[in-house]
């Protein structure tokens, strides 16, 4: 089989964005460090002070009264002033966990959605998602350090949203830092698996990744997962930052920049049932016979993937492709079977006679599918294009 070649890899040093080549997402289940993309909105930060690697993190509580608790070592509790308390703990003294959870970024496959109309944002094609394991402690247990038990949803003062703040400086937050929120009953639910992650596939997070401390919210666009985590708020309202008030939200496609009213969206949280098709690129040149369709299927919220279908004639017909987590082992989706915040990798090996449209679709364990087209989900912000993925082949003369 012939190819043409694969396209450059993207890069853009302000702020540095770059995904790898859709050919390296398929190469193993665990994307590695150098190969997972990286997306930023500002420089990334140096963190070596002392201070910082040692007390990994302050969570300040504004809202919360609690007695003050007082441990030497690696937990202290104080207070500031009357109204915030403070702690600090090094998170690597709480039982570690190690989560594979697939991190995508909202605007993973923009390129396509901008071929429709132009849209804001980073060009990607389809490689704005990564496999990683990472290892942390779960916000859950951090939490419970200063007394909101498990599945918790309000605080008696009212706290609603869990904020993390990041050291790192962004323009759209007027030189301030990079801040989300996830709901406090998906932070305090174990099962949610939420981290306060230090590793990234066994290593110490690396300076691109959020060393030393980074939060990763499984089965939630990118955005959420905060990289160089220097604070954690308990807040009432859900995180007044830019990116979750002024972008990353879902608007119909007869929103423009001249009638949109952000406040009638929510900040988007779970990621749709996404697939591509990364052994082939756009247009490929082949001869005429059997032809390996691999790629990569996840869906957010912990739904598996109960199916992925090939078309080799545009969608008019389709096959089943295997997938599976671990090579040689098909993967089932349930909980039991394989990991759930993980994505599927897929491929099939089809008969193709002439020049056509290769197409991917994935169905997730509540069935949802993927939209036919761009068109009906295109949206200015250019997020969540999870229509079929589809490629050309032409025969080689
Ligand atoms: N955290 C901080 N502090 N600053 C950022 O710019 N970008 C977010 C998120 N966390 C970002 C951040 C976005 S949009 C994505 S998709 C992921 O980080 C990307 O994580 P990665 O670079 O580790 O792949
Ligand atoms: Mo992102």
């Amino acid at each position: 089989m012939t190819r043409l070649p694969p396209p450059s890899v993207s890069l853009h040093y302000h702020p540095f964005n770059a995904e790898p080549p859709r050919s390296a997402l398929i190469a193993s289940y665990i994307t590695p460090v150098d190969f997972f993309y990286k997306r930023n909105h500002g420089p990334i930060p140096v963190v070596d002070d002392i201070e910082r690697l040692h007390s990994l993190i302050l969570v300040l509580l504004p809202c919360l009264h609690f007695d003050i608790v007082h441990c030497r070592n690696n937990l202290s509790v104080y207070s500031t002033n009357m109204a915030e308390q403070i702690l600090c703990f090094d998170s690597r003294m709480l039982p570690k966990y190690n989560v594979t959870a697939t991190l995508q970024c909202a605007g993973n496959r923009r390129t396509a959605m901008s071929k429709v109309k132009t849209v804001k944002g980073v060009g990607w094609d389809v490689s704005a998602i990564g496999n990683g394991v990472w290892g942390g402690a779960k916000l859950a247990d951090v939490l419970e350090l200063v007394g909101i038990s498990k599945l918790t949803s309000s605080t008696k003062s009212g706290g609603k949203h869990v904020e993390f703040v990041s050291i790192d400086k962004c323009k759209e937050e007027n030189g301030g830092p990079y801040k989300a929120s996830i709901p406090l009953s998906r932070a305090t639910n174990p099962d949610a698996d939420v981290l306060v992650a230090y590793e990234m596939n066994g290593e110490p997070l690396n300076r691109d990744h959020g060393y030393p401390l980074r939060v990763v919210v499984p089965g939630v666009i990118g955005a959420r997962s905060v990289k160089w985590l220097d604070c954690i708020n308990i807040i009432a309202e859900e995180s007044q930052g830019f990116f979750m008030q002024k972008d990353y939200k879902m608007f119909s496609p007869s929103v423009n920049w001249d009638n949109i009213d952000w406040s009638t969206s929510r900040p988007q949280m779970d990621f749709p049932v996404q697939s591509a098709i990364c052994s082939l690129e756009d247009v490929t040149a082949i001869k005429p016979g059997k032809v390996k369709v691999s790629g990569y299927a996840a869906s957010g919220g912990g739904r598996g993937i109960d199916r992925v279908d090939v078309s080799v004639d545009g969608g008019k017909t389709w096959v089943e492709a295997s997938r599976y987590q671990k090579p040689g082992v098909h993967y089932i989706s349930d909980d039991m079977n394989g990991d759930k915040w993980a994505w599927v990798l897929f491929d099939v090996t089809v008969d193709v006679p002439r020049s056509t449209e290769i197409v991917v679709k994935a169905v997730d364990s509540a069935a949802n599918v993927q939209p036919e087209n761009v068109q009906e989900i295109w949206n200015l912000r250019g997020i969540l294009n999870t229509s079929w993925h589809r490629v050309q082949v032409r025969m080689l003369e």
